[in-house]
């Protein structure tokens, strides 16, 4: 079995510390951060997802596999933001409110700074009002909502909503991402973009703020 597939085994197999030293491994042996990522650890999350679906596995599994995505995570991070550039702008990042997923935002999060943005992330579970603040507080060029569930994503709207309300929605681009949003759905809210994964949140930002 090769490295990579390896990998995806440990997240499926919830074991983060051979998922930490496989990545180890993978990058000694010249594999990239990308490959590690795109052939190794987001089809792993994709089987865990379709298992949980079909009933196989519960949350406590789903959580573990999590932990193990994020200890890869952690040693691919330096890699995806190597930058020596300046900061390009600002992004503020979060999950909406009601909203725990965050493995996808941190990695959207981790490419933006890669490319050179100033990232706040928020984390997770953000109220409309919390991103508001943020972006008072940063003067953000960029507000990043990411939603992984049905019932959350309807809380993007009252965040443009909000940034309309505090008279801050002409200074800053409104983007979306997360795995049941849409371009459409971006046209619909009022929001100025809409990105499927983390590279192509990186091109958004920059075709944006050009
Ligand atoms: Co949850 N969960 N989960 N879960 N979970 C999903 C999302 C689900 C699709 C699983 C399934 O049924 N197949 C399903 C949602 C169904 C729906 O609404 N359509 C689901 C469910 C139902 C739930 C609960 C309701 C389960 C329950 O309690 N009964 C519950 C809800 C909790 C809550 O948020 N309130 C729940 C809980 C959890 C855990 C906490 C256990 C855990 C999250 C741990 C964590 O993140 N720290 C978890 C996990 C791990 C998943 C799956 C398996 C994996 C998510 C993930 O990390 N993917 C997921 C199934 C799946 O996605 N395959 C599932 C890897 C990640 C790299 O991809 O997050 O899609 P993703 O991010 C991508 C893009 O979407 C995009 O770029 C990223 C990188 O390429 N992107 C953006 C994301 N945000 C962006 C922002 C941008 C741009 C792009 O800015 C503009």
């Amino acid at each position: 079995m090769g490295v990579l597939k390896e990998i995806g085994e440990s997240v499926l197999s919830y074991q983060p510390k051979t998922a930490e030293e496989l990545t180890r491994r993978a990058l000694d042996e010249g594999k990239s951060a990308a490959e590690i990522l795109n052939e190794g650890l987001i089809p792993a999350m994709d089987t865990v997802g379709k298992k949980y679906e079909a009933g196989e596995i519960y949350v406590p599994e789903m959580l573990m596999a999590a932990k193990s995505m994020k200890a890869a995570l952690a040693i691919l991070r330096p890699i995806l933001a190597e930058t020596g550039v300046e900061s390009k702008g600002k992004v503020v990042i979060g999950t909406v409110e009601g909203d725990l997923h965050d493995i996808g935002q941190n990695l959207v999060s981790i490419m933006l700074e890669g490319a050179g943005y100033d990232v706040h992330n928020l984390g997770i579970d953000n109220t409309a009002d919390a991103f508001v603040e943020a972006v008072k507080e940063t003067s953000a060029d960029v507000v990043a909502m990411s939603a992984l569930l049905t019932t959350t994503m309807i809380q993007m709207p009252e965040v443009v909503e909000g940034l309309k309300k505090a008279g801050l929605r002409d200074g800053v681009k409104i983007i979306i991402g997360g795995a049941p949003v849409t371009e459409e759905y971006a046209g619909q809210i009022g929001a100025d973009g809409y990105a499927k994964d983390a590279a192509a949140a990186v091109t958004l930002v920059r075709n944006l703020l050009k």
